[in-house]
């Protein structure tokens, strides 16, 4: 197999060191079906130059991978993907991609480990493709907001995207491109939001008097 990409360079051309006064780094999960474009997103937004491990699909994989949906699609993930980004002084992001196909879920305990926030990517011409992803958070117990991909499909009202997930009315839900900087930097800004309101409401919350 042909190691694909991790010589593909990043979006913006400068490397961005990181700040000395960096000192919270905050682990971040990219999750979603075969081909939403976790890769892309982990890619587009990396200030510095992403760590993908994408191998080019071959035949061997035909009739174990579903390729429905994606046909032209050449190169997957098969361990993870990693960035970086600084949302301020002090705090870090490293995003991490999961690998989107069945035969490599196995590793998604792992990579959920320690982790803060999700982000699940769907692609709304397959959305049953997100369930797999959505139980394994909730189980989890990791907090996530679920981002819809551009790919040019049919349009859904929020609405129709939530029932259609069956998602908790306080799960953020947002659109966004991938291949966009800006559209996947909104997307974790909507995440990191998300997780500092949920952070506030735990700290609100009455105290249980032990009897
Ligand atoms: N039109 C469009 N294409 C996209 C977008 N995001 C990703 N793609 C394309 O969709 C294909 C799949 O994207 P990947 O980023 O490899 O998807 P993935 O979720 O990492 O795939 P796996 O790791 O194999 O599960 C690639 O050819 C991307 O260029 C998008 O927002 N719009
Ligand atoms: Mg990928």
């Amino acid at each position: 197999m042909d190691s694909a990409t991790s010589e593909t360079p990043v979006a913006s051309e400068t490397r961005t060191p990181l700040g000395a006064s960096a000192d919270n780094g905050l682990k971040i999960v990219v999750v979603g079906g075969f081909g939403a474009g976790k890769t892309t997103m982990v890619r587009s937004v990396s200030e510095i130059r992403p760590l993908n491990t994408e191998e080019t699909m071959t035949q061997a994989g035909e009739g174990v991978d579903d390729l429905k949906g994606v046909r032209g699609k050449t190169a997957t993930t098969v361990a993870f993907d990693f960035g970086r980004i600084t949302l301020d002084e002090r705090n870090v992001l490293y995003l991490f991609g999961a690998p989107g196909q069945e035969r490599f879920w196995f590793l998604w305990d792992r990579l959920f480990s320690g982790t803060l926030g999700a982000v699940v990517l769907v692609d709304t011409r397959r959305i049953d493709d997100s369930w797999y992803a959505i139980d394994r958070l909730e189980r989890h117990g990791t907090p996530f907001i679920v981002a819809c991909n551009d790919f040019g499909g049919p349009t859904f009202t929020p609405q129709q995207v939530r029932e259609a997930l069956d998602l908790d009315p306080h799960v953020p839900l947002v659109n966004c491109d991938a291949r966009s900087r800006e559209s996947s930097k909104i997307v974790l800004i909507t995440l990191v939001e998300h997780l500092k309101e949920l952070y506030a409401d735990q700290a609100r919350a009455p105290r249980q008097e032990l009897v």
